[in-house]
């Protein structure tokens, strides 16, 4: 059942004993959410444990601050799912629990109802922004590190406030958390500057070969498994590695293929004009508009072929739909 930030509160108010769970292969916004709830319910004297199936990753350190993921073995907690759009991405091993949601606060227009009430907010940029305002709804007060959890949350999932998901309330939102003595410079760094040795050295690879097809309207750079052995990386590293082809000047398709068993994972970006599911569906796959994917059996150039073939067709048919209305 749908409910409101007042309703929300109230569940939260009338629980004592309370479990937060995030998502698998949690993000700032999952994580920063469940621990900024945690801190703020604690401040009301409430038992509360915060879990993740997959850990609390050592970048979000400065989140967590010594907290460690539990699942409490006594008694039964008052369970709120965080920023999970669907019971399935809380990780396998907490099957159990996905039909034991009591609450879930999201902002995915995706989710799936799956909880006993659901509080969504699909205008937020971020699950924390509606963490904010529950906890306005508390009274619990903000401190600093809730505000760092806020803020991480909020500025991970708007791109550090450059999608366009990103609104005036994230904005306000921010404002305010940064007069809670914040600091975000180091958050932002720490998120979006800071690379590992092996993250660096996979970009090394991938920027050294990049290949271009249609008069580089086209950008295509690959990760084999092989490279992330030399490199001493793994597939949590790869993030936001997709967007690099779409960044080179002049290109309107940029495809990263990754390497699966007998085949490639393919994601494809495309400008405006452009539809990258379409695409992908010729090898059946899909997704958006500007950003899809698919599946292709085969060896790397075999596939590279293939779906630059498709590329080639999609700039060439939008070449020739250029040319007939300028005519
Ligand atoms: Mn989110």
């Amino acid at each position: 059942m749908r409910i409101d930030l007042n309703r929300a509160a109230q569940l939260l108010c009338d629980n004592d004993n309370i479990l937060i769970l995030s998502h698998q292969n949690p993000d700032g916004d999952t994580l920063g959410s469940a621990l900024a709830l945690t801190f703020a319910l604690r401040k009301l004297k409430k038992t509360v444990s915060v879990y993740c199936t997959d850990g609390f990753p050592e970048n979000f350190k400065f989140m967590y601050n010594g907290e460690k993921p539990c699942i409490p073995d006594t008694s039964e907690p008052y369970i709120v799912a965080v920023d999970v759009a669907s019971p399935v991405l809380l990780g396998d091993k907490m099957s159990d629990y996905y039909d034991k949601i009591n609450l879930c606060i999201d902002h995915h227009s995706s989710n799936t109802d799956y909880a006993e009430y659901t509080l969504l907010e699909s205008d937020s940029a971020a699950t924390a922004e509606i963490i904010l305002k529950l906890i306005d709804f508390l009274g619990a007060g903000i401190d600093t590190q809730i505000a760092t959890c806020l803020y991480t949350g909020i500025s991970t999932d708007t791109g550090c406030f450059r999608y366009s998901n990103t609104t005036a309330q994230s904005h306000r939102f921010a404002a305010r958390l940064i007069e809670c003595g914040i600091d975000f410079s180091e958050i932002n760094r720490q998120m979006f500057e800071v690379k590992s040795v092996s993250r660096i050295a996979v970009e090394q690879y991938v920027l050294n070969s990049v290949r271009y097809f249609h008069n580089k309207k086209c950008a295509l750079i690959y990760i084999t498994k092989d490279i992330l052995h030399k490199t001493g990386s793994n597939e949590n590293e790869l993030e936001s590695l997709s967007s690099v082809p779409y960044q080179i000047k002049g290109v309107k398709i940029g495809i990263t293929l990754r390497e699966r068993e007998n085949g490639y994972k393919i994601s494809v970006r495309t400008a405006k004009s452009i539809n990258a599911a379409e695409i992908c569906a010729q090898f059946g796959g899909g997704g958006h508009l500007r950003a899809a994917g698919c599946f292709i059996n085969g060896g790397l150039e075999e596939v590279i072929q293939k779906i630059s073939e498709a590329a080639d067709k999609a700039l060439s048919e939008n070449e020739k739909l250029k040319k007939q209305k300028s005519l």
